[in-house]
C-alpha cells in the first residue's frame, strides 16, 4: 500500500521523512536522505532486530549493565562502570545489514528486500575488546573465536538455542572490537543496542551483538541457529547449513545516493554526482563513476575526512549531463586492490551483494 507505516515507539525519535519503515523491526533509510557528511545521524540509521528490542527499563541504569567475560584466565562479571574505567577508543565504522542489496536479487529471497539502506556510517566509542581481555589474564588457549550473546529476554518454552542472538566471528576479529557505549557521541540508544554493545568493524550488521550480557573467547563457533543455519551463503534454492561460509567479513561496495533514482527536477547541466563506498577490512583505493550505464568510467573525487578504514568515503563526480535518461553507476577499489564486481554473487539468503549493476541509479533529466 501506499500508507507509509508509523514509526514504532522504541523508535519514535527517528527521523520519519528519512526512513521507510518495512515492520517494526526493519527500518531502512531513504537513499535521497543519506548526505554529504560521513557520519549517519541517528535519527537516520536503519533498524534491524532479529527479537523485539528489550524493555527501556535496561537504559534506567546505563552504569549498573553487567557484561559476563568467559574463555579468560580470570573470567568474571564486569558491570558497564568497570569496564569505562578499564579503556577508551572511538572508532568509526561502517554498520551494514547482511542482507542490505536484497531488495535487488531478482529471485525475491526471503527477508526484507532492503536496497541501500540498511546501512550507515557510525561512531562508536568503548573499551577495546583486547584490552578487556588482557586485564582478565589473557585469552585461554584454543580459543579461534569470539561469541558475543545478546540480552533480550527469550520466550518461554522454547528451546533457547533455536531464537537467541549469539554470533561467533574469527577470534582474530578481536583485535579492532569495542564494547561500546556511546554511538556518535551518545550514550547508545535502546534501539541500537544500548546500554552496551559488541562492535566487530569490516563484519556484517548481525555480528554487531546488541546489549552484550556475555563476551566468550570460545574453541568452537555457537551452536545457536542464527549461527549454524541462520546468515549462511547457501546455493540458491538451498537451506543454511554449518558447512557453508558464514555471513561475516564485508567485502569492496559503493553506490550513488544523489541524484537519488527517483530524484525529480534534476535539470540538465552540472550535476555533482555523489555516494558512498567502503571495502569492509581495507580502506578506499579509488572510486570509479559511469554516466552511461558502466560503458565508460572516470575517476570520482573522495571528498570529506578519511575516518580510517572501517569508514565509509564520500565521493563526487562532477558531470554534465544534458537532457534525457541516464544511467548512473560507481565502482570502487579498495586498498588491497579488489574491485567492486558487476555481477551479485547468487545467494538463497540474498546477503552480500556488491553488484554495481544492481546499484546503478537511472535518472532522467529535464
Ligand atoms: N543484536 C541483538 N542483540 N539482537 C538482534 O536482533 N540484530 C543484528 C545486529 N545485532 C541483532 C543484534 C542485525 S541482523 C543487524 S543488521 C544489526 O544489529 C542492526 O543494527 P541496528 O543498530 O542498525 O539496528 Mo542484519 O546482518
Amino acid at each position: 500500500s501506499a500508507t507509509p507505516k508509523p514509526l514504532p515507539a522504541y523508535v519514535a525519535w527517528k527521523d520519519p521523512a528519512s526512513v521507510i519503515v518495512h515492520s517494526s523491526t526493519t527500518i531502512e533509510t531513504k537513499r535521497a536522505a543519506f548526505g554529504s557528511g560521513v557520519i549517519t545521524p541517528a535519527e537516520q540509521l536503519y533498524i534491524r532486530n532479529n527479537l523485539p528490542a528489550p524493555d527501556a527499563s535496561i537504559v534506567a541504569d546505563r552504569d549498573a549493565w553487567q557484561v559476563a567475560i568467559e574463555g579468560v584466565k580470570a573470567p568474571r562479571m564486569l558491570t558497564l562502570r568497570e569496564l569505562k574505567t578499564m579503556g577508551v577508543e572511538t572508532t568509526a565504522m561502517v554498520l551494514q545489514c547482511s542482507g542490505n542489496g536484497r531488495g535487488y536479487f531478482p529471485s525475491k529471497p526471503s527477508g526484507t528486500p532492503w536496497q541501500v539502506g540498511a546501512a550507515g556510517c557510525v561512531m562508536w566509542t568503548g573499551v577495546p575488546v583486547r584490552v578487556v581481555a588482557e586485564a582478565l589474564g589473557g585469552v585461554v588457549p584454543g580459543a579461534g573465536y569470539l561469541t558475543g550473546t545478546g540480552g533480550e529476554k527469550l520466550p518461554e518454552g522454547l528451546d533457547p538455542l533455536s531464537i537467541i542472538v549469539e554470533r561467533s566471528v574469527p577470534a582474530a576479529a578481536m583485535a579492532d572490537a569495542l564494547l561500546a557505549w556511546e554511538m556518535n557521541g551518545v550514550p547508545i540508544s535502546l534501539a541500537h543496542g544500548g546500554p552496551l554493545r559488541l562492535i566487530v568493524p569490516g563484519y556484517t550488521g548481525v555480528n554487531n551483538i546488541k546489549y552484550i550480557k556475555r563476551l566468550a573467547f570460545t574453541a568452537k563457533e555457537t551452536e545457536a541457529k542464527i549461527m549454524s543455519h541462520g546468515y549462511r551463503i547457501s546455493p540458491p534454492g538451498g537451506k543454511g547449513e554449518p558447512s557453508q561460509p558464514s555471513v561475516q567479513e564485508m567485502t569492496v561496495k559503493s553506490w550513488i545516493n544523489s541524484p537519488a533514482p527517483d530524484a525529480a527536477g534534476v535539470r540538465a547541466g552540472l550535476v555533482q554526482v555523489q555516494g558512498v563506498a567502503f571495502g569492509g577490512l581495507n580502506g578506499i583505493k579509488r572510486v570509479e563513476v559511469s554516466l552511461d550505464g558502466g560503458k565508460t568510467w572516470n575517476d570520482a573525487r573522495l571528498t570529506g575526512p578519511d575516518l580510517g578504514r572501517y569508514a565509509w568515503r564520500q565521493f563526487v563526480l562532477p558531470a554534465r549531463l544534458p537532457a534525457g535518461s541516464h544511467t548512473l553507476a560507481s565502482r570502487a577499489t579498495d586498498t588491497a586492490g579488489n574491485v567492486q564486481p558487476e555481477q551479485r554473487m547468487e545467494n538463497a539468503g540474498g546477503y552480500n551483494n556488491t553488484s554495481w549493476a544492481d546499484h546503478a541509479v537511472k535518472v532522467t533529466v529535464a
